[in-house]
């Protein structure tokens, strides 16, 4: 088999997103997805004028062999636009290879190893009590995980609260907006947003939070001790990473597992924080962190120090990520969790899938391949936007501060 084309396809159904296609001389297709929230035609531009060239005329079962091309080839390795784009390569070259063999991709990771992929689902308030009533409402709707974030007494905007409850998207300015943060006031609420929940839940739902990197270590280590009465399944990305050896300081004060890894590219991001158990949960993700290809290898390694995944699985990841990770999910023995944060209606239009939730689990489908494909006419009708993440800064003297 060799390939005849690759294309970028960029649309924006509701939020953008850039999804390569690869075509092959035996009419099989494959798509992966290169979407880089804020940054999305950086690696458009990537794929087209530097990756695709290479791709013509190469046998697309070679997925390592390309793999190691692209990333040493580029000889600049890692970065967020480099391994974006191998990894939507790697992901359409997983879904043709899948295909060619008329099986799930799963099946070629090495098989089933669970029923179905729990996955938490995200409850936003402006308040506590809002948060609680969504928390309810996502528990009777089936899920057995949730995230919860809520509103924070004296600040207008925070991470993960929108302005509706039902619904958040963090990318939402034509230029970036401008949220403000008080780590003060944070650290007095959201101990009481979680008794408040754990009280209205009881024991048995998971609860998760996302701390969005805007603590110090010795911060961090404080609203991990303040959380343990609610037995939290994770404290999300309590500092920000860039130094893995800051994480020591965060696990010598508290029990609350940590994850952490929805921005890191490759292994060399988190192999100390994993080496030297520093985390409980990795959440790198099939876009984000090189393709399938890379992901397993990050998987493997984190499962000889019991770290299990818990896969990014925002919004801006497309349904094609989804689609491919909820294939990995299925195999990966050392599974934890997977984020789910619902497309909207055009995005699932545009993006036909095989995957389904069901009582608080997804199911990645039996079709060969990742079971996802692009109505590419349909894409055609909703071109790229500009939007960009906001930023944050302290509320009392405007200091830019951690997003
Ligand atoms: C997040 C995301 O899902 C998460 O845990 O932190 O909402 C994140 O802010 C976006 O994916 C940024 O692109
Ligand atoms: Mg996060």
């Amino acid at each position: 088999m060799k390939i005849t084309a690759a294309r970028v396809i960029v649309c924006c159904p509701g939020r953008n997103f850039v999804t390569l296609k690869i075509e092959t001389d035996e009419g099989l297709t494959g798509l992966g997805d290169a979407t880089l929230n804020g940054r999305e035609l950086a690696v458009a531009s990537y794929l087209q004028e530097h990756v695709v060239p290479c791709l013509i005329g190469r046998d697309p079962h070679q997925i390592e062999d390309i793999w190691q091309y692209l990333y040493k080839g580029a000889y600049w390795r890692r970065g967020p636009v480099t391994m974006s784009a191998i990894a939507a390569v790697d992901t359409a070259l997983w879904d043709i290879k899948a295909k060619a063999a008329g099986l799930p991709l799963y099946q070629l990771l090495g098989g089933r190893s669970r029923s179905g992929v729990m996955v938490y689902g995200h409850a936003t308030g402006r308040d506590i009590g809002e948060t609680v009533d969504e928390v309810l409402r996502l528990r009777d709707a089936g899920y057995l995980a949730v995230r919860a974030q809520s509103g924070v007494p004296g600040l207008d905007k925070v991470y993960g609260v929108g302005s509706t409850p039902r619904f958040y998207e963090p990318a939402d300015g034509n230029l970036p907006n401008e949220h403000d943060w008080s780590t003060e006031k944070y650290l007095h609420h959201a101990p009481r947003l979680f008794e408040a929940v754990r009280d209205a839940v009881g024991p048995d739902l998971h609860l998760l939070h996302d701390v969005h990197h805007r603590l110090t270590p010795i911060e961090a280590g404080r609203l991990g001790k303040d959380l343990e009465p609610f037995r939290l399944f994770w404290m999300e990305d309590p500092t920000p990473a860039e130094n893995q050896e800051a994480f020591r300081l965060i696990r010598q004060h508290t029990t609350t597992p940590v994850a952490v890894g929805e921005i890191f590219n490759s292994i060399w991001d988190c192999k100390d924080l994993i080496q030297q158990q520093l985390i409980d949960y990795i959440r790198t993700t099939v876009v984000h962190a090189g393709g399938i290809t890379h992901l397993r290898r990050i998987a493997d390694f984190a499962s000889l120090f019991q770290v299990r995944t818990g896969c990014h699985g925002a919004t801006d990841l497309s349904p094609v990520c989804m689609g491919a990770a909820l294939h990995f999910d299925t195999w990966v023995p050392n599974f934890g969790i997977q984020e789910l944060m619902p497309h909207n209606e055009l995005t699932e239009a545009v993006f036909p899938h095989a995957y389904r939730f069901e009582r608080g689990f997804m199911h990645c489908g039996e079709v060969p391949g990742h079971g996802v494909e692009i109505d590419e006419d349909l894409a055609a009708r909703y071109p790229y936007q500009r939007a960009y993440l906001p930023v944050n800064r302290l509320k009392h003297d405007g200091t830019l501060w951690n997003w």
